[in-house]
């Protein structure tokens, strides 16, 4: 559960109930100067080795010099995303026969969450749901038989904490750590325990019920994040809570659909399509036609998002907000060089876009100490940051070059401070984040150097993200210059960057120097064995099957690569995924679903889902609750998968609408509502025997859109104003005129 601040994971455990919290914001840590001022005096010598072919006497001297000072990703200072605590539950029953009809329930539909059993003749429920309107979290216990809830309820945490009861309220709170000599975040969280019928004890440190009809707890969490007043705000949310269960359970609901109810996906069921869903995955295995299994993927990915930000807030980070432990894996934080990306593919297409800004707000945050890193490291104007990303602004290179040296994470989330504006074409927005933009823009106007080898202008010193290649003499190496990722998204930033300033009427000089310099970057190019070169040499890959397969951000989330513009870059990529193969870890997998649906390869697509829906056990694919497997979980698979699916229904990158662009063969008959389009639209449809029946377009805002129709034997209604060319559509429409495409009678 989760309302884009708090999260709750209700383990449903008979005797004893685990409830996992979090609250988004609870990260160690924080602010630091880790910039390292000499860096910059090797930035000269560590080029001068790459131009020279000495690939690794550089990288040596990038491990001594051009790392970031401290230790890190692995400091104090750094931090890390913690878990809030654990609530627990211990109940005592009245009867203590076997447990029967046990149930346990996720309900995408409503946000709500429920356990129901049987023990003796007594009838067990919970219900459990994180409100969208009163921002608390609610857990409630019923029996259908009068005084049969008994529980001791109880709160702690790994570290750092404290707790007491007192009258009907449970505490926790404490203070993290953070780097030397700093203050650490400071947290309170408070459960307030109502029992109709029966008894309330108050112990030290916890509540005990005996024999009550009903219990509710109401959960409150906060934190001082951005100065906020962690006691008041706790207690506030809680004394706020008005008007009685029912009606406020419905409000949230409400609120909770204004997002969730925009789309909707019909695949067709089978007879697995009712198992729980541990079995269903389990027979997905050898049986794909569950493919509501699929659609619900999807609305699960959409669902994850809605639970995981909110505007106003905070992106979601690699455990969404979904930590069970203090040490989150990899801290839990902002990895930059794919994963915090991936989390927000779905916003747009998935018709979510608000849901985008958190992030796109995160990003103009760290152009001020982006700014710094970008003078210290690079002698450069505008801003970089790299792989790492925490709450507290961290922007320079990792402790590690092999990892840590990525500078293009900023010009990549770059990308969706642009897709937001095609998606809803706001020019108030787009003047909002062009300094964000430019600033990436003008970093790399700086940065990028040219290479005496080719005379291609590139990024140096770089890496295309954690993979290694074998040079001619054998060694390993991670650092080299102008890696084909690199290339690839300094174009697009600035083709986007020269866009927007057309849009905004700006800037017409300085679009002219990067359009220049546009020109002299590195083109992507196809290698001895057909692929994608990763690298600007036709290095062999160390490890043939890495997950990254950065070479092709192109394709995806790019789209430099189309079969109208670069027919036979198209057959490299393709070659380039054979050679990576299909099973990897859980968000590359998902990659890939994105990479075969941009290939329109239906089939292959439908298979590389099967694999991110693999039962994970220990290893990759997805675990019984659905969370997605890096292995351990990691929530980026599951939101690019929710892409992938929405990608296989619908594109419009390559600057028309393409509906069913890479759906399976077998996916006969469906219908999806309420995707969106860039231009600014929203299509719903339906097909029948693989093809579009009827399609109705809103046009959220004026604007010529065109579509590519596979049959073109449609009619249109709702308008006159539209023409068509060599099997394209183009409407123009007025904000909001809503038409019908339909096939003739
Ligand atoms: C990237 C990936 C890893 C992991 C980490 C959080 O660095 O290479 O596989 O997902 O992010």
């Amino acid at each position: 559960m989760g309302n884009g601040r708090i999260g709750m994971m209700p383990w449903g455990g008979i005797d004893r109930e685990r409830i996992v919290l979090n609250e988004i914001s609870l990260w160690s840590g924080n602010k630091q100067d880790a910039d390292n001022p000499d860096a910059y005096k090797y930035l000269g010598e560590i080029r001068k080795l790459l131009f020279e072919n000495k690939n690794r006497e550089a990288q040596e001297l990038m491990y001594k010099t051009f790392t970031c000072k401290g230790e890190g990703s692995s400091g104090a200072d750094y931090g890390k995303f913690e878990n809030f605590g654990n609530l627990y539950i211990d109940f005592t029953y009245p009867d203590a026969s076997g447990t029967v009809d046990y149930k346990r329930t996720l309900d995408l539909n409503n946000a709500l969450s429920d356990v129901s059993y049987t023990k003796g003749s007594i009838k067990y429920t919970r219900e459990y749901f994180t409100s969208f309107t009163d921002d608390i979290g609610i857990a409630r216990y019923t029996a259908d038989k009068p005084e049969s809830l008994s529980m001791r309820i109880s709160l702690d945490r790994d570290e750092n904490y404290e707790t007491y009861a007192s009258g009907p309220v449970l505490y926790i709170f404490g203070k993290l750590s953070a780097g030397e000599g700093k203050e650490g975040m400071k947290y309170l969280g408070m459960v307030k325990v109502e029992n109709e019928g029966g008894y309330l004890f108050t112990n030290a440190g916890d509540i005990e019920i005996k024999n009550a009809d009903e219990v509710t707890l109401s959960i409150s969490l906060a934190t001082n994040y951005n100065g906020v007043e962690q006691e008041k705000l706790a207690a506030d949310l809680l004394n706020k809570l008005k008007g009685d269960y029912k009606t406020r359970k419905q409000k949230h609901i409400e609120k909770y659909q204004n997002l969730f109810n925009r789309v909707d996906l019909t695949l067709g069921k089978n007879k697995n399509s009712d198992l729980p869903i541990n079995r269903r995955l389990e027979a997905f295995v050898n049986d794909r036609t569950d493919y509501d299994l699929v659609a619900l993927y999807m609305q699960y990915g959409r669902y994850l998002l809605i639970s995981s930000t909110r505007e106003g807030g905070l992106p979601p980070n690699l455990q969404g907000l979904w930590a069970p432990q203090i040490h989150t894996p990899w801290n839990g934080d902002y990895h930059l060089n794919i994963n915090l990306q991936m989390n927000l593919w779905p916003a747009e297409v998935c018709n979510l876009s608000e849901l985008h800004l958190p992030t796109i707000e995160y990003v103009k945050s760290l152009t001020e100490p982006g700014h710094k890193t970008a003078k210290v490291y690079y002698n450069s104007d505008g801003w970089v940051t790299h792989i790492l990303g925490n709450l507290w602004g961290f922007t320079s290179p990792g402790e590690s070059p092999s990892w840590g040296a990525t500078n293009t994470s900023g010009a990549w989330m770059c990308r969706h401070l642009w897709e937001h504006y095609l998606y809803t074409q706001d020019v108030k927005y787009l003047e909002s984040v062009y300094p964000t933009m430019k600033g990436a823009a003008l970093f790399f106007e700086n940065m990028l150097v040219e290479d005496p080898n080719n005379g291609y202008l590139v990024t140096a010193p770089t890496t295309s993200p954690e993979n290694t290649y074998i040079t001619e003499s054998g060694d390993v190496l991670s650092v080299c210059a102008g890696s084909t990722m690199d290339n690839q998204i300094v174009r697009e930033l600035f083709t986007n960057v020269s866009q927007a300033a057309k849009i905004l009427n700006t800037d017409k000089q300085w679009i002219k120097a990067i359009e220049t310099k546009k020109q002299r970057l590195a083109p992507t190019t196809i290698g001895k064995y057909g692929q994608i070169m990763e690298w600007l040499n036709d290095y062999e890959e160390a490890e043939i099957h890495h997950r990254h397969v950065s070479q092709l951000y192109g394709l995806h989330p790019g789209y430099e690569l189309t079969y109208e513009k670069t027919p036979e870059l198209m057959e490299a990529a393709k070659k380039t995924l054979e050679r990576r193969g299909d099973e990897s870890t859980g968000w590359s997998m998902a990659w890939k679903i994105n990479f075969w649906a941009r290939l329109k390869d239906g089939d292959r697509t439908y298979k590389l889902i099967g694999d991110l829906l693999k039962p994970a056990g220990k290893g990759h694919g997805t675990y019984p609750n659905l969370f997605s497997a890096h292995p351990p979980m990691q929530i980026d698979g599951n939101f690019g998968g929710c892409a992938g699916i929405a990608e296989m229904l619908v594109q419009s990158h390559a600057g028309y609408i393409e509906l069913l662009p890479s759906i399976p063969g077998e996916w006969k008959d469906g219908s999806v509502k309420g995707l969106k389009v860039r231009g600014g639209g929203e299509v719903s449809f339906a097909w029948k025997n693989g093809k579009v029946t009827d399609v109705d377009f809103i046009a959220r805002t004026a604007n010529t859109f065109v579509f590519k129709l596979a049959d073109d034997k449609m009619g249109i209604s709702g308008t006159k104003n539209y023409k068509t060319e060599n099997g394209k559509l183009f409407l123009h429409l007025e904000k909001g005129e809503i038409i019908r495409i339909s096939k003739f009678p």
